[in-house]
């Protein structure tokens, strides 16, 4: 069995609405969630004049490869209504391969980890809620570590459920 952890991203459409139909669509068919962090509105990193971000991580355990698994993803993007125009154009859903085991590779369609992943808000923060100590394989520090010495201070904003907030 394969662990992947996986990011989810959103700015198009209904993004919670977006989110949870990703992770439905992906525990039908590529294999098991497990942790999933909260959901954090994040400000849009590289093209800045765009709508905010909701932002999400989850465990993926699988018995798919890296490859299998990512053009698994690229198909439920296509499912939920992603149309690929340029590079970093609004999305209505991003799902990107962060790790996969403590795997590196470097094949011209897949690189993993994710090689922005260090240098992200939007991405460290989830990822260092629910895997603080776990180990970059390239980088060799923990997520937690990679987030205290960030750079990019873009805004980061966890969404609590009305439940949580009343009661
Ligand atoms: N994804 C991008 C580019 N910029 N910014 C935020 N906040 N969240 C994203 O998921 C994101 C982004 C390219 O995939
Ligand atoms: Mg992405």
């Amino acid at each position: 069995m394969n662990r992947a952890v996986i990011l989810l991203g959103s700015n198009l459409g209904d993004l919670s609405q977006n989110l949870l139909k990703a992770i439905s669509l992906i525990s039908e068919q590529s294999g098991k969630i497990g942790k999933t962090s909260l959901i954090y509105e994040t400000e849009p990193w590289g093209e800045n004049d765009q709508p905010v971000y909701y932002n999400q991580v989850v465990e993926l355990y699988t018995s798919l490869s890296a490859m299998v698994l990512m053009l698994n993803l690229l198909n439920h993007e296509k499912k939920i209504g992603r149309v690929r125009t340029q590079k970093w154009a609004p999305r209505i859903i991003d799902l990107d391969i962060l790790y996969f085991n403590d795997e590196v590779i470097n094949d011209a369609k897949l690189i993993i980890p994710h090689p922005h992943l260090h240098e992200r808000r939007f991405t460290l923060v989830p990822l260092s809620e629910i895997f603080p100590d776990m180990i970059h394989p390239l980088l060799k520090k923990k997520n937690k570590d990679l987030l205290a010495t960030l750079k990019d201070n873009l805004r980061v904003k966890a969404l609590f459920s009305e439940t949580s907030v009343k009661s």
